[in-house]
């Protein structure tokens, strides 16, 4: 019985020593110490031996069962060891290494220049007034003295909805008759923020959707040379402190005179360069003096208020500002344009 026991003891010690795995220690387990094992078969077998062999053969039995219980412990501890010290190996790590830096993400050049001119303009006492990007007809076009078949609309075509008479907005002046209705006939001075829609050929200056800045101030007794005088603030606080403007006449048929306003070139001052296309001045915003049936569309009685209105377009600003010679990288989304600012 001894000499089982010991056989017994030696081929499970011998076939432990040469597991390597954690599947292979659940299989020894199974086969030496599981329920059809020699060992239980043995101990199961005890009640058959004479009386006089049994106490002997258990408690030889029983330590087996301890002693191998033991060695798979200290086995699979160990496998567990050189596993861990073996992955460190592999995948060792330099911890004195720099982290790789997190991106970081940016405001667009377009919401930075647009938060820009917006600062300014609230630094000279203009509120911000939002108003929506899908319009009516009425409020786009009719309540700005464009009617139907009006030759003016040739110059902002826009697109439509599948709702009649509802479109995206060419401009951010129908904003104009939002704001003068919530406030008439309280002054007013405010700048309109957002995005505007135009069906038109993409090119390098122009793009079909794009941001404007509107502006209006309404009240009793503002003149042509209020508008002047803010505008040129404005493009001073923008552009630099001696920046010089010019008012050119222009056409609009919300406003009455009409003008366009024209800063100095800020790269060549006034000399002539490809910036400019050599004329020494460039184009920054629409304006003029809100048109009387402008005003009392807005709820305003034009024999007792005046007002100036005024639109410009961040982006073209931006171009002119940081040199950027084409408009449609502000849409193109590459990252190597977008990260410059
Ligand atoms: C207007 O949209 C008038 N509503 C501006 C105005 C407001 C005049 C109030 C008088 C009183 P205009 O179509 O010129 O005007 O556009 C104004 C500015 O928007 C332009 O100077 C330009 O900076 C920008 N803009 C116009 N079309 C585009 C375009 N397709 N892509 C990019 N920017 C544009």
């Amino acid at each position: 019985m001894e000499q089982d026991f010991s056989i017994m003891e030696q081929a499970a010690l011998a076939a432990l020593r040469a597991i390597g795995d954690e599947a292979g220690l659940r299989a020894w387990q199974a086969a030496w110490l599981g329920k059809r094992s020699a060992l239980a078969l043995a101990l199961a077998g005890l009640g058959q031996l004479p009386a006089a062999e049994r106490p002997l053969a258990g408690q030889r039995a029983n330590a087996l069962r301890v002693q191998l219980e033991q060695a798979h412990a200290a086995h699979a501890a160990a496998l567990r060891e050189s596993g861990l010290a073996a992955s460190l190996q592999a995948g060792a790590l330099d911890v004195t290494l720099p982290g790789r830096p997190a991106a970081r993400g940016r405001l667009h050049i377009a919401t930075q220049t647009l938060r820009q001119i917006c600062a300014i303009w609230a630094q000279m006492g203009f509120q911000i007034y939002r108003s929506r990007d899908v319009e009516t007809e009425a409020y786009n076009f009719e309540l700005l003295n464009i009617p139907p078949h009006h030759p003016a609309r040739d110059m902002w075509d826009t697109f439509h909805t599948t709702t009649s008479g509802s479109l995206l907005r060419t401009h951010t002046s129908p904003g104009q008759i939002h704001a003068m209705r919530e406030y008439a006939p309280e002054p007013i001075r405010v700048v309109l923020p957002g995005m505007c829609y135009r069906y038109e050929q993409i090119t390098p200056r122009s793009e079909i959707q794009f941001n404007q800045v509107e502006g209006l101030a309404v009240g009793k007794g503002i003149r042509f040379t209020d508008l002047k005088g803010t505008l040129t603030d404005f493009a001073r606080r923008m552009f630099g402190a001696q920046t010089r403007t010019r008012f050119r006449a222009s056409y609009f048929p919300f406003t009455e005179p009409s003008a366009e306003m024209d800063v100095e070139c800020f790269l060549c001052t006034g000399s002539g360069c490809v910036v400019c296309k050599q004329a020494g001045w460039l184009e920054i915003l629409g304006c003029g003096m809100v048109h009387p049936k402008v005003l009392q569309n807005g709820g305003y009685d034009p024999a007792q208020y005046t007002g100036f209105a005024f639109g410009m377009g961040p982006e073209r600003i931006a171009m002119l500002k940081y040199g950027i010679k084409d408009i449609r990288y502000f849409w193109g989304n590459d990252l190597r344009f977008l990260q410059q600012f």
